[in-house]
């Protein structure tokens, strides 16, 4: 089927320590009171890497060192020297993307084509593009005089490593902010090579530490009394513990949780680039998207070309070696996510869906799951109202405009959505009609630096990203 296979990437490019410490203070540092961890490639099962476990002693230390830097460094510093510190990091990714890329598609599993083309341009272009702001806040209506917070507490997932990590530090360290940041503990590696970076780029101590562990390391972080600021990508149960968590304290809080977006096919839909859209939707990273296209909303009077076109296109699509080039779906991040994915599958069986996957041979080794799609949903099954984040599409239809935005808005969730129509008024009245932070128009996945991201109603609340990213971390 394939004509041209180019070769692997090769993993002798990045240089992978068997242990690291702690990036605290502008050095690593062994953790004080906690174990260390493993993480593993989930393609192999292989160890890659013996990562410390920050206790609360440590994250103090960390928090600690921010507040030091915050105070005497970078909050009195110039704008201007922001940006200039902001840029070299962001050059030094460019310089450093192969390996980067790399690293990630090892540590989290997805295809290196997704992580070469579009995970790691875009932590440069965050870089960038918040480099550019640093010096001009005072202007361009970020408000009069804006200020820092202070020290900002951050806590990521697994699913873009080192994107989330872009967007969470270069908006802080832009509008003056120093940060603690604690990665997920299945895809530490990138943020450790990101400590690095800051070393070479001669950031100032204390203004980026990294602190790695798992949720008990998140807790100490985000309930610290010297944070002011607690930036959260994660899981709705985790983002509401932590809401309540800041309730009664001073700490301003951006949550960004879990989604179930709808991807709304109409029967003008310009079908080639809407299969693509479906596809890219729910496939991309394996589906472990938080605005990924879970449900697939389809004009009945179209339903059955799509659907075919859909299977015959999901049957082309190739799951395995990260590495490998031609891999358009990776492996599922960790055992508990790859155990979520099945069981939500099996629940939708249960509930009388009809799942359907194109054959397709799973390496023996390593979490992976195939391609999958449900029919005969209802929007009272499990499968069309939680998120599974995985490669697991559920379909349901619709016959006017109004139905497909009543069940569209049928969600606790209100992250995404996607249109596809050749009708630009209809694209209008939908994007104003849906319940979501996020409406693309005949594309889907699509994320920009200059464009503000974030949810409605169980979602989260707070942007990243554009200017209302930055507002996310100035007080007036
Ligand atoms: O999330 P957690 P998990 C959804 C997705 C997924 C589910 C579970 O549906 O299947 O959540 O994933 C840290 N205080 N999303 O278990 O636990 C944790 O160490 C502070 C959607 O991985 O929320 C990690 O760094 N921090 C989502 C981060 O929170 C805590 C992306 C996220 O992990 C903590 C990920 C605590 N008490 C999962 N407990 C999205 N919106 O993109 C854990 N953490």
């Amino acid at each position: 089927r394939f004509e041209y296979a180019p070769a692997p990437e090769s993993r002798a490019i990045v240089d992978i320590k068997s242990s690291y410490g702690l990036f605290i203070n502008g050095a690593f540092t062994e953790a004080t009171d906690g174990k260390p961890f493993k993480t593993i490639s989930p393609a192999s099962e292989e160890v890659l890497a013996e990562v410390s476990e920050a206790g609360p002693a440590d994250v103090d230390r960390a928090v600690r060192a921010a507040r030091k830097a915050f105070d005497k460094v970078w909050g009195p510093m110039a704008g201007r020297d922001r940006a200039k510190y902001l840029f070299r990091i962001a050059r030094l990714i460019q310089e450093r993307a192969r390996e980067l890329a790399v690293l990630e598609s090892l540590d989290n599993g997805k295809p290196i084509r997704e992580s070469r083309d579009v995970d790691i341009p875009l932590v440069a272009a965050h870089f960038f593009y918040y480099a550019g702001w640093a010096d001009k806040l005072e202007y361009a209506g970020a408000g009069e005089n804006p200020q820092p917070l202070g020290v900002a507490g951050q806590v990521i997932p697994w699913n873009f490593p080192l994107l989330m990590l872009a967007w969470k530090i270069a908006p802080a360290l832009a509008a003056g902010n120093t940060v603690v940041l604690k990665p997920a503990e299945t895809t530490p590696l990138t943020a450790l090579m990101f400590a690095e970076i800051c070393q070479q780029a001669d950031l100032p101590p204390g203004v980026v530490n990294i602190v790695t562990g798992a949720g008990r390391t998140g807790q100490a972080l985000v309930e610290h009394p010297d944070v002011d600021k607690v930036a959260f990508t994660g899981s709705t149960a985790v983002g509401r513990a932590i809401a309540k968590s800041v309730a009664g304290t001073n700490k301003k809080v951006t949550l960004e949780l879990g989604g179930k977006a709808a991807n709304i096919v109409f029967e003008d839909a310009p079908i080639d680039q809407t299969i693509e859209g479906i596809v890219n939707g729910i496939f991309f990273n394996q589906g472990h998207v938080c605005c990924a296209g879970s449900r697939l909303l389809v004009q009945e009077s179209v339903y059955d070309e799509v659907l075919a076109r859909l299977k015959r296109r999901m049957g082309s699509l190739r799951v395995g070696d990260p590495l490998d080039k031609n891999t358009d779906i990776g492996a599922i991040n960790s055992p508990a996510q790859l155990a979520k994915i099945r069981e939500l599958s099996q629940v939708g069986e249960d509930e009388g869906a009809e799942r359907w996957s194109p054959e397709c041979e799973l390496p023996p080794q390593g979490y992976w799951f195939p391609p999958t799609v449900f029919t005969g949903v209802s929007q009272a099954h499990r499968i069309a109202r939680e998120e599974i984040f995985g490669p697991v599409l559920s379909v349901l239809t619709f016959r006017t405009p109004a139905e497909a935005v009543e069940k569209a808005n049928n969600t606790p969730f209100g992250l995404s959505a996607g249109v596809w129509t050749d009708k630009g008024s209809r694209i209008l009245w939908m994007a104003n009609q849906l319940r979501a932070g996020v409406v693309w128009a005949n594309t889907f996945n699509r994320f920009d630096p200059t464009s503000p991201f974030g949810g409605y109603k169980e979602s989260g609340y707070g942007r990243e990203g554009g200017r209302h990213g930055l507002e996310a971390y100035l007080a007036h």
